[in-house]
């Protein structure tokens, strides 16, 4: 009798952990349950969209559902022939809403269920939005499989019902244009990886000290400062990639980070420069820095369409302010000293942001400089170190996380483990508080990447932040070894889907060395 029962548990326990390891969805939804039937895809796999009130006129769902599609073929030829029984002829997609406006807290949340074998032959997914459909989309994709033998499409362990919505509403990741120039493909390319991952928020910091290379038609000599002719985005190529982005349910966060960091504007107007010997920060007493910044946002608006415009804030160093006679005398006659007169330039900046319809969100520096004097509706960003988001929440204001100990993706020596155990809400245990973190985001400063090398550095490491952000702690293994070979074999699908991920351990065949 004890040996039946044992080798009754030890059978189960074979085929749980048999369907356990063909679970093999990056990020893992919220909730998931599944069979052992198997599904062939038809060679004409169809999108049906009957009982849906969204129109798709802008076919944000039909082009999502043609580029899946190709996604499941990995690039494999498909000239197997597809059994008579068994097969799944398409998708049928229901939106309740009609509305197809994108921006920070849109309804993310889809279903997505799939038949037993021969029952009905269409895979059902529900969504509020078309974007929980994408992302409805995205996980379907990867339950599907080129079998070699048959050559045709698989799909295993059905039937499926994946209920899922995102943990966080913002999952951010930054690419730093300013330090090296990104093409438009190289930036494109970003983003069609964020959409496998499910991240939502592209955080393009455009501008820096080192170059300006977007055309701003309020004052068009600021891309001036681009590195040359060619190292620049016209208008018309800034909206290119936020519509992009937007096709694949992504938000542009546009950051222009006043007042340090600025020292490539100068370079079209010299006169923001507080002299030609002290470059940086921009020049706090002249009027015409704040009508630039003015111009700056007005064109912002009409092609940045996301709720939050991001006004850095961090490193100011007001040494050129207090060393150019010009700027210690208006300093002298306001009675401000170097903080009050940072505290004004990120206030006033912030009102000019208003002024043009957004919300704002500054590096933490300001909020540790200047605590409650802040406006309370800043999104605080955290950038220094880790048990900033307890201090912010505790003030009472939202806060994104991005501690550069585990989330700053040009820190090329931090693990994917480091990354995957960043935990935002570490220490934030009222529900109240915890609700003031929106998220956060994992960042790619530019100064020793461009477009040859930054895929690999970027991916698969942003992949484990990304499920940290998606999927509840309590579905999650705190011990990495335990998620390896799941991310593995997600790091592998990247690289058949043509992204250059980086081996997650050495000596590299994708597989963990245990
Ligand atoms: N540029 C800007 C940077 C950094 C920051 N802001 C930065 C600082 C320290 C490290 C990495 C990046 N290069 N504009 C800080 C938010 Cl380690």
């Amino acid at each position: 009798m004890g040996v039946l029962r044992t080798a009754l548990l030890m059978g189960i326990f074979l085929w749980v952990s048999l369907l356990a390891n063909g679970l093999n969805l990056w990020p893992m939804p919220a909730s998931v349950g599944y069979g052992s039937g198997i599904l062939y895809l038809s060679n004409n796999f169809q999108l049906r969209t009957e009982g849906s009130k969204y129109s798709d006129d802008s076919r944000i769902l039909s082009d999502a559902f043609l580029r899946m599609v190709d996604l499941v073929r990995v690039a494999h030829v498909i000239d197997g022939i597809v059994p008579s029984s068994g097969v799944l002829d398409g998708l049928h997609v229901r939106i309740f809403s009609e509305d197809d406006k994108l921006n920070f807290g849109t309804d993310e949340s889809y279903k997505l269920s799939i038949p037993a074998s021969g029952k009905e032959t269409y895979a059902q997914i529900e969504a509020q939005t078309v974007y929980g459909a994408l992302h409805a989309l995205e996980t379907f994709s990867q339950l599907c499989y080129f079998n070699f033998t048959s050559k045709i499409i698989e799909l295993h362990s059905a039937p499926w019902k994946i209920i899922d919505q995102p943990r966080f509403p913002y999952r951010g990741l930054m690419i730093d244009t300013s330090r090296h120039y990104l093409p438009l493909a190289a930036i494109k390319k970003v983003i069609d990886t964020m959409s496998y991952v499910k991240l939502n928020v592209l955080h393009w910091h455009i501008v820096d000290e080192d170059s300006f290379p977007l055309e701003m038609p309020s004052y068009p000599n600021l891309w001036n400062g681009a590195y040359s002719y060619s190292e620049r985005y016209t208008t018309a190529d800034a909206l290119e990639i936020v519509l992009y982005a937007q096709r694949r349910g992504i938000n542009v966060l546009a950051e222009i980070d006043v007042p340090g960091h600025a020292r490539s504007w100068g370079l079209g107007y010299p006169s923001l420069w507080p002299s030609f010997d002290c470059r940086e920060p921009l020049d706090v007493s002249n009027e015409f820095t704040f009508q630039v910044l003015d111009g700056i946002l007005s064109d912002f608006s009409k092609v940045f369409k996301f709720k939050f415009v991001h006004l850095g804030g961090d490193e100011v160093n007001t040494s050129c302010w207090t060393a150019t006679p010009h700027i210690k005398n208006w300093l002298k006659k306001k009675g401000l000293n170097e903080s009050d007169a940072y505290r004004y330039f990120v206030l006033r900046a912030q009102k000019i942001a208003s002024s043009h319809g957004y919300e704002f969100i500054n590096w933490e520096e300001t909020f540790n400089d200047f605590g409650k004097q802040l406006n309370p509706k800043t999104v605080v960003h955290n950038w220094l170190g880790r048990g900033v988001a307890e201090k912010v929440v505790d003030a009472g204001l939202r806060c994104i996380v991005s501690n550069q100990d585990k989330w700053y993706l040009d820190h090329l020596d931090s693990t994917w483990e480091s990354f995957y155990l960043n935990e935002p809400l570490e220490n934030i245990s009222k529900p109240e508080q915890q609700k003031l973190v929106l998220g956060g985001e994992v960042c790619m400063w530019g100064e020793t990447v461009d477009a040859s090398d930054i895929e690999q550095t970027i991916w698969p490491r942003a992949a484990a932040a990304a499920e940290r952000l998606w999927t509840p702690t309590w579905k999650l293994a705190t011990d990495p070894k335990l998620v390896a070979p799941r991310l593995a074999h997600f790091r592998c699908l990247l690289n058949k889907r043509g992204v250059a991920a980086a081996p997650l351990f050495a000596p590299g065949r994708g597989t963990p060395p245990f």
